[in-house]
């Protein structure tokens, strides 16, 4: 059997990272499209598929020019295409709304109609979101639930979702979305609550600062691991028919839970350091999220295994030998000679 060959794009963030890793353990060809940016040192850029750079194949692109996603459709054939680029911050959507909806809407939009008129039967995978429930109607959120988003992020991804079931109604393609819950690694970005909590965590105990400054602690989450999340991904595009796919652990947890756990992992205690900042608030906030992925556990045998407390211990430990390193490191540097 020839290789499968698989493009993603959003390789360089945290999902992308771990797809890529996955795919080529089942033997595929993985391509990604990374955008150029001013700042091109490799370690800062590819930080997080340094040590995949010499067994993929990198296009530079930019999801929000047609001609540039066309471009690399013409040039290689694919047999599957994991959709992750996008303006994945929830606070800076509200920022820059523009920006967000032109990345997240017609990037989506240029994907799926580069396909149709060069690849129609390449398979497509949509990285659609909780945030799409935003304000919940019932609990837990299923396939079903009805969305009503919360912040431009959310629309954007509501609309993403829809061009993806539209191309699939429509042209008979193969395209599916995941509704994915949140999930974390210590590959998260650092403006993430979870790795914002533990990072700072570790920054405390090791004497660098004293103060965690957060908004809402009472918003809560359906928090799983990303590395298991990108299986079901995978796992959606191997299917006989394209469905949609609600992807979470079922258990939902308060900010303020995250914060406990993550500073008792480290003899510390979250009320000693966490304050509350206004400037970390929403002009519209998803209180509460928990989803319900039967459908995902009985017709895609998948099914989370990290459990909450297990992904904080996790993480924290990355934060602490990451910094411990950094700071031994500099205090090396420090040395008089
Ligand atoms: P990250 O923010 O870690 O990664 C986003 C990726 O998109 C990066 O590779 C980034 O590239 C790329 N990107 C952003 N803008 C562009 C652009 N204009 N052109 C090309 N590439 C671009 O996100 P995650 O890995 O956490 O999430 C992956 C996808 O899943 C996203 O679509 C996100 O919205 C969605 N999602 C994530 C969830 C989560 O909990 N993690 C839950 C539900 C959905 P660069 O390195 O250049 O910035
Ligand atoms: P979210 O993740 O918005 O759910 O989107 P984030 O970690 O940013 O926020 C989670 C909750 O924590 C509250 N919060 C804070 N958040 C941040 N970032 N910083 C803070 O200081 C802070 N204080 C409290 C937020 O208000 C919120 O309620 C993530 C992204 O990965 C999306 O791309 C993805 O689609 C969804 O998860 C599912």
């Amino acid at each position: 059997m020839p290789k499968k060959r698989a493009l993603i794009t959003g390789i360089t963030g945290q999902d992308g990272s771990y797809l890529a890793e996955q795919l080529l353990a089942e033997g595929y060809e993985v391509h990604g499209l990374i955008r150029r940016v001013a700042d091109e040192n490799p370690s800062h850029r590819l930080g997080r598929i340094a040590h995949l750079t010499d067994r993929i194949t990198l296009h530079p692109g930019s999801v929000e020019i047609f001609a540039s996603v066309y471009r690399i459709f013409a040039e290689t054939k694919f047999d599957e295409c994991f959709h992750l680029a996008a303006q994945s911050f929830v606070a800076e959507s509200f920022e820059d709304c523009f920006s967000t909806m032109d990345i997240n809407i017609s990037g989506t939009h240029f994907v799926l109609e580069a396909l149709r008129q060069l690849q129609p039967k390449c398979r497509f995978y949509f990285a659609g979101s909780s945030e799409m429930f935003g304000q919940v109607v019932e609990s837990p959120q299923s396939e079903t639930t009805h969305f009503h988003p919360r912040s431009p992020y959310g629309i954007s991804k509501v609309t993403g979702f829809h061009l993806t079931r539209n191309f699939r109604e429509s042209y008979g393609m193969f395209c599916c979305s995941g509704i994915l819950f949140n999930h974390e690694s210590p590959r998260r970005g650092l403006e993430f609550v979870t790795r914002k909590i533990t990072s700072t965590a570790a920054r405390i105990k090791l004497g660098l600062t004293d103060k965690l400054f957060l908004g809402n602690l009472d918003a809560r989450r359906d928090w799983g691991y990303a590395a298991e999340y990108i299986k079901a991904m995978h796992l959606m595009l191997q299917q006989d028919v394209p469905v949609d796919y609600v992807i979470a652990t079922g258990e939902t947890h308060s900010v303020r839970e995250f914060c406990e756990l993550a500073f008792a992992e480290l003899d510390l205690d979250y009320n000693d350091h966490v304050e509350v900042d206004p400037r970390f608030y929403r002009p519209a906030e998803v209180e509460l999220l928990v989803g319900d992925a039967t459908l995902a556990r009985e017709k895609l045998g998948w099914k989370p295994q990290t459990t909450f407390a297990g992904l904080v211990s996790k993480m924290v430990a990355s934060d602490m030998k990451q910094l411990s390193a950094q700071t031994d490191w500099e205090r090396g540097q420090a040395v008089p000679r």
